[in-house]
């Protein structure tokens, strides 16, 4: 039996079906497990979305108000089958790790290339751009056509798993955007919401931060910051300022973005984004942080001051060698 006819059958013959994903939700992790969701609704099979603190950003989608969140107190006895979206291994389910583990019949659907084959049955397609467009696989597979409820899901899923389709776009990816547009979904507002929509205070923060922006090494370097002040007086949390660290790396002289955060604790949390050859990853670890290449972030005890000159010294370290690097070609 093939993976896809295996997974088919799976779901066919459970009586009732458990819906995992990742920590942190995002676009994708949240769309696939709706989209599942309304396919299930869609052939009336019985099942429950458990995600634990989703993004508020996705409300709109249909079933959203559906998901079992916080502790969940579910009973895993109450299903025969449980299936992770997104995941890419067993310690990204988070606090839903346990039920997972204690239903016996378990799927995975994922494009990680990381992804472990975690479960009884996994289909893994880590060509795809996103969860959402395997997903699309398998109901294509189950003869489940796609309804509205469910292209709104997968729209979303792809959309923002491709950075709204600037990346990891096949042509099979355009392919099912397109079979999803066919059910006349409004695409444009869905895209609105995730990507443009904000609220004035957010727009005042963006305001202050951009007006305390800096060019520093020959404008190579922007630099910001944002105080706990600022997010008092606008009744806003840290994750609305998200987005601020890259009004410094889309100016066309810059090479990193600095993003500095004063916390509750009055330490800093630094973001930082680079656009072409500084590995921000490296400068991150120097202080006890880390993450990518083009975006890491790291902690400081340091003032406003001490960080900038900080972390300015060792981006010209990385600034000097690619320079070097330009005058031996
Ligand atoms: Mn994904």
């Amino acid at each position: 039996m093939s993976v896809l006819e295996n997974i088919k059958e799976r779901i066919m013959t459970a009586n009732s079906i458990l819906i995992l994903t990742h920590e942190n939700p995002d676009g994708d992790a949240i769309g696939s497990s709706l989209a599942l969701y309304n396919a299930f609704k869609k052939i009336e099979k019985k099942s429950v979305v458990y995600i634990p603190c989703p993004d508020k950003t996705y409300k709109f989608l249909p079933g959203f108000e559906d998901i079992v969140m916080g502790e969940g107190n579910l009973d895993a006895s109450e299903f025969d089958l449980a299936i992770s979206v997104d995941v890419s291994d067993l310690n990204r389910l988070g606090i839903t790790l346990d039920l997972f583990e204690e239903i016996e019949n378990t799927i995975c659907i994922d494009h990680h290339i990381t992804n472990q084959n975690f479960a009884d049955i996994n289909y893994v397609n880590a060509v795809a751009s996103s969860t959402c467009e395997n997903l699309m696989v398998i109901l294509a597979s189950m003869e489940i056509a796609i309804n509205k409820e469910m292209a709104e899901c997968l729209y979303t899923g792809i959309l923002t798993d491709t950075g709204g389709f600037r990346y990891s776009c096949q042509p099979e990816t355009m392919e099912m955007v397109a079979t999803i547009m066919e059910t006349g979904i409004n695409t444009n507002r869905i895209y609105r919401t995730i990507y443009d929509v904000t609220t004035f205070n957010k727009t005042k923060l963006c305001g202050r931060c951009i007006d305390r922006l800096e060019l520093l090494e020959e404008d190579k370097v922007a630099f910001t910051y944002m105080l706990k002040s600022d997010l008092d007086e606008l009744q806003l949390d840290e994750s609305d300022s998200d987005q601020i660290v890259y009004f410094g790396r889309d100016i066309d002289t810059v090479e990193v973005s600095i993003f500095a955060k004063e916390r509750e604790d009055g330490l800093y949390k630094i973001s930082m984004r680079s656009n072409d050859f500084v590995d921000v990853s490296v400068i991150a670890s120097k202080f006890g942080g880390g993450g990518h290449v083009r975006a890491a972030g790291c902690e400081s005890a340091m003032t406003l001051d001490q960080i900038r000159q900080a972390l300015l010294e060792e981006i010209k370290k990385q600034l000097k060698q690619e320079k070097n690097k330009e005058e031996q070609v």
